[in-house]
């Protein structure tokens, strides 16, 4: 049982108590470990309160308060919650101790929090409110305290036992049985708190800081997979020195380990001194992991490396300020990638990601400000707002204030509130302070939610040589946002003008918006500018523009900034799936032809050409229109793809066969994608639909220098797509190639589940039953059921309304196995107001049969509760 009760932001108050350190024991069982946990313990205030510690599915032993055993009838204890009154310490002056014994059972723990085994290891998951898993104790964050954890299990099976800081003890003990003892010396909340037992293969190395500390780095993985962590223990060095480099700050403890492991809820977690990371985003070899594989385990490993400076030196006061150490460290793992790779292909596909997923969840049922106000279950706000539009935040601030001044109040920030529990308003007062900039209105971005509406007009005066852009501003009102103030928002855009020469040319500017409506005048302007608007995407909004396609055209071809050259040709293909979907005559134009075709002979990198061809996804265009059919919108999207392909199928089979020949001279990770998205065209064609066949062959014809997962997958993605002939035998020949390699047999389910085929209904059936199919381990849920619901509209909106049943039935039984993936895996059944009313009422009939499901989940109820009153 978890409280069934809503906190709010508002109800905050400091904590009664205060722990200096905590003495950890934990002997490890599969059924029934052992926690004894000392606790020194002193009051926060003069009042006289109780000490309430949190605890679920823990069975209590004993208690002692300053080493006497309390009786039963001492103490208060509930599902919940272990209360010691106030009068049993009333007279104590000082620290008094409080030790506590209890027992839990990992084997049993499918939700995957707390102490639970993955495979044949141990490992902890604490984040959000999972130390109450393991022990009673004032699980919130702004407790903290520095800890001392000692690991007991048996020496064979389990020769690792890991926990957060310096190792300070080790030895054997009676009954083959042994000990590591470690200590952390900086305090922190227990939610950073982690443990791992284990027999792993061990990668080391070291890292030197620049102050010349030399610190051990340790990756942990299952036994076999040693040179897979490679990768892994490249991109930590990479991100411990560019955090020295870009923000000055060095790692603190002599000891840095990552533990992979294959059953977890999400990617990682930042644990202090030793993060515990799904397998997915640790393990790559080039056979068995794709380009986009290499290059979310660089971004997820620096991102939780970050988190040792943003989030875990200074941590969040209350769960309410989760995007103070989120949004803040995704902002960093998405600089750092910028800085790795090509910064304008990687700010593309952060606003691909934007705009297809937290658009929708900031317009669905459980939108939420960055900062929410309001949580019944805390893991359900791990969301795409608070990570990602928080991030975006970051970068609005950075964006207002500058680069020099940012850092500035970065530092500002570490100065004042290292080694605290802090709040999203500290944060922005630091910044505020370091910069001298006024933030207040700023602020509205943590407290207001939904994506602002930006509609632009422009005037240009030929006679006063004077252009005006005006803007004006709106977020959603809705009855818990009766009235949404005007936010500060950063507007960078280009006006492009012909130069005395007739020669495009470009000036940047930035506009500060900060009225409903404002009107901005540029002056000395000597014709009627074209404008692109939003460079870089400076600020998480939509726009309303009028722009002919001549002008956007001229974007596509002129804009210095890459992403308006990029977005001006995502608008334009928007604008042509919406018309397809409302007008089955409508006639694309050669236009577009002749643009792709001069794309596809340019100069520009690869990677950029293949964003540029890329079409925006269901998800991103189902958002932009109101009460859309699913099946027109998948059919209108394949319309414009065939229409593509046909009319540059000349030019993107040349391409093709140029990236294949330069993928055989050197690793190219661009260029292979430029070639994937041609032969995602290429596949469409009857003439040139066995190229993913052979490619597919190619990859697999046995010879190393070809074999390649990102090619062979990109070919079956292709043949799945149009559930070609060749699949069935494709699909079969990697089964066997793969079954023994988990992460591989992953990507086979999601492909499975991604074919567009009449049958695909009986084909999930039979892979529910698949031998290596289970519903506990959440990479193979999610790559099974997830792929269905996100990566095949067509049959996951089936007007039947099959799609949304066989979706509802997987939640069901996720509700009781493990409520976490089952809340993730709803968002798609959640979000049905964009769709049109037959689809919104098969949706909202699944919902309701969830809604009566007998023990629901706070998580799945949250949601659900959320759904239906909207
Ligand atoms: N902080 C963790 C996420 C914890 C999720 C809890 N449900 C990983 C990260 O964001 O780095
Ligand atoms: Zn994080």
């Amino acid at each position: 049982m978890t409280d069934s009760s809503p906190r709010f932001l508002s109800d905050y108050s400091p904590s009664d108590f205060n722990i200096s350190h905590v003495n950890l024991t934990v002997t490890l069982d599969d059924k029934n470990t052992q926690v004894v946990s000392e606790l020194l313990v002193t009051k926060a205030n003069e009042s006289l309160c109780d000490l309430v510690l949190n605890g679920e599915h823990v069975k209590l032993i004993s208690i002692t308060l300053e080493n006497q055993a309390l009786s039963a009838q001492q103490y208060e204890i509930n599902d919940t919650h272990l209360t010691l009154p106030s009068s049993l310490f009333s007279k104590t002056q000082g620290e008094f101790k409080v030790v506590i014994v209890t027992e839990v059972n990992p084997e049993e723990n499918t939700a995957l929090e707390g102490l639970f085994k993955s495979g044949e290891a141990f490992c902890t998951q604490c984040e959000a409110e999972g130390f109450r898993r393991i022990t009673y104790y004032l699980d919130r964050p702004d407790v903290m305290a520095t800890f001392t954890t000692k690991v007991i299990a048996n020496k064979v099976n389990y020769p690792y036992l890991l926990a957060n800081g310096n190792k300070i003890d080790s030895g054997d003990l009676a009954e083959g049985m042994h000990f590591v003892t470690w200590y952390d010396p900086f305090p922190k909340p227990c939610y950073l708190f982690a443990l791992v037992a284990g027999n792993f293969d061990l990668l080391t190395d070291s890292f030197t800081t620049s102050s010349g500390r030399e610190v051990n780095l340790e990756i942990f993985v299952d036994q076999g997979n040693l040179h897979k962590a490679e990768h892994a223990m490249t991109s930590l060095k990479k991100s411990m020195a560019w955090d020295e480099q870009v923000y000055g700050l060095e790692y603190d403890l002599d000891i840095y380990m990552i533990v992979a492991v294959d059953f977890f809820n999400m990617g990682a977690m930042e644990n202090k001194g030793l993060n515990v990371f799904n397998s997915k985003y640790v393990l790559a070899d080039s056979d068995c992991a794709t380009d986009s594989d290499y290059f979310n385990i660089e971004a997820v490993i620096a991102h939780e490396y970050f988190h040792n400076w943003t989030g875990n030196r200074v941590t969040c006061r209350d769960w309410f300020q989760l995007s103070l150490k989120e949004g803040l460290t995704v902002f960093r793992d998405q600089q750092f990638s910028a800085d790795m790779h090509s910064s304008a292909v990687t700010r593309i596909q952060n606003v691909r990601l934007l705009r297809a997923q937290q658009f929708a969840e900031d317009a669905g049922p459980m939108a939420h400000p960055i900062r929410p106000t309001k949580v019944l279950e805390m893991n359900n706000f791990y969301t795409l707002t608070v990570y990602e539009k928080g991030a975006e935040v970051i970068r609005m601030l950075h964006t207002l204030i500058g680069a020099e001044n940012f850092r500035k109040g970065m530092d500002l920030y570490f100065k004042r509130y290292d080694g605290m529990a802090v709040t999203c308003d500290d944060f922005i007062d630091a910044m505020s302070s370091a910069s001298a900039k006024d933030l207040s209105q700023f602020k509205l971005w943590y407290s207001q939610f939904g994506t602002p509406q930006i509609n632009v007009s422009e005037v240009y005066d030929t006679l006063t040589k004077t252009y005006q852009l005006t803007l004006s501003q709106q977020s959603p009102v809705t009855k818990s946002q009766l009235d949404p103030k005007a936010l500060h928002i950063p507007i960078k855009l280009e006006l492009l003008l012909p130069d005395s020469e007739g020669k495009m040319a470009s000036k940047s500017h930035m506009l500060e918006l900060t009225e409903q409506e404002q009107t901005f005048t540029f002056n000395d302007v000597t014709t009627k500018p074209i404008t692109a608007l939003l460079a870089d995407f400076s600020a998480p909004v939509k726009l309303t523009f009028e722009q002919d396609e001549q002008s956007l055209y001229t974007i596509i071809n002129h804009a210095q900034n890459s992403f308006c050259r990029w977005d001006a040709g995502q608008q334009l293909l928007i604008s042509y799936i919406k018309r397809l979907t409302i007008d089955n005559d409508f006639v694309l134009p050669q236009a577009l032809i002749n643009s792709i075709d001069t794309l596809l002979t340019s100069k520009n990198e690869h990677a950029f050409i293949a964003e540029q061809l890329q079409l925006p996804s269901f998800d991103e265009v189902a958002g932009l229109i109101d009460k859309v059919s699913p099946q027109r919108l998948v059919e209108a999207i394949k319309k414009l793809s065939i229409f593509i392909a046909k009319g540059a199928q000349e030019n993107l089979l040349r391409t093709y066969q140029y990236c294949q020949e330069q993928g055989r001279l050197g690793n190219n990770v661009g260029t292979r994608s430029l070639k994937n998205i041609c032969l995602q065209y290429l596949s469409l064609l009857t003439t040139s639909q066995s190229l993913a066949q052979k490619q597919y062959d190619l990859a697999n014809n046995g010879l190393v220098q070809n074999e390649n997962m990102t090619d062979s997958l990109a070919a079956l993605t292709c043949a799945a797509k149009i559930n070609a002939e060749s699949l069935t035998n494709q699909l079969s020949h990697f089964e066997n190639k793969w079954q023994d390699t988990t992460l591989v047999m992953d990507k086979w389910f999601a492909i499975n589940a991604s074919v567009e085929t009449e049958t695909i209904f009986e084909h999930l059936d039979q892979l529910m039953e698949h031998p290596l199919f289970t519903l506990k381990n959440p990479n193979r849920a999610r790559s099974l059921i997830g792929a269905f619901a996100m990566n095949n509209p067509k049959y996951f909106h089936c007007p039947t309304g099959r799609g949304y049943e066989f979706l509802a039935a997987q939640i069901a039984k996720l509700n009781t196995i493990n409520p976490q993936v089952a809340s993730r895996l709803i968002t798609p059944l959640i979000q049905f107001k964009s769709f049109e009313a037959s689809h919104q009422i098969l949706m909202k009939e699944q919902l309701v049969k969830l809604h009566n499901l007998p023990e629901l989940s706070n998580d799945l109820k949250e949601k659900l509760d959320a759904a239906l009153a909207d």
